[in-house]
């Protein structure tokens, strides 16, 4: 697949702020955050969309579900709650075709999401 912007941002071409990095993935403010706290969590590997997941990446794409909750507990916004959210294709909203995990948290969010 093409590369996309946050491909320069795992191989730090471009700036982000890094909240939290292993092997395989990479955590990251939004930089047009829509909550208090609001970052995304990407896999290194670049799976375009949702619909591009194979099936041994599953434990790469649970695992960023995982570093979520952590970065969450670590800021003390894990017990009130959040959300998370994986945008898909043209109708859910998706401009960068690396999947990433949007995380927002800080304050109580309305649904649906529209
Ligand atoms: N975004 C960044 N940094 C960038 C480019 C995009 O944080 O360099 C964020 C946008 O602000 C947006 C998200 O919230 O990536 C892409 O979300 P989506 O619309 O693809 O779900």
């Amino acid at each position: 697949m093409s590369e996309t912007i946050f491909t320069k941002i795992i191989n730090k071409e471009i700036p982000a702020e890094i909240l939290y990095e292993d092997e395989i993935s990479l955590a990251f403010k939004d930089i047009n955050p829509q909550a208090p706290m609001h970052f995304l969590v990407i896999p290194k590997k670049a799976i375009a969309t949702i619909n591009d997941i194979d099936k041994c990446d599953r434990e790469v794409v649970g695992h960023l579900s995982w570093v979520a909750a952590q970065i969450l507990k670590e800021h003390g916004l894990a017990e009130q709650g959040y959300r998370t959210v994986m945008n898909c294709n043209e109708y859910g909203g998706q401009t960068v075709y690396h999947i990433h995990l949007h995380v927002l948290a800080g304050k109580p969010l309305g649904w649906p999401p529209y």
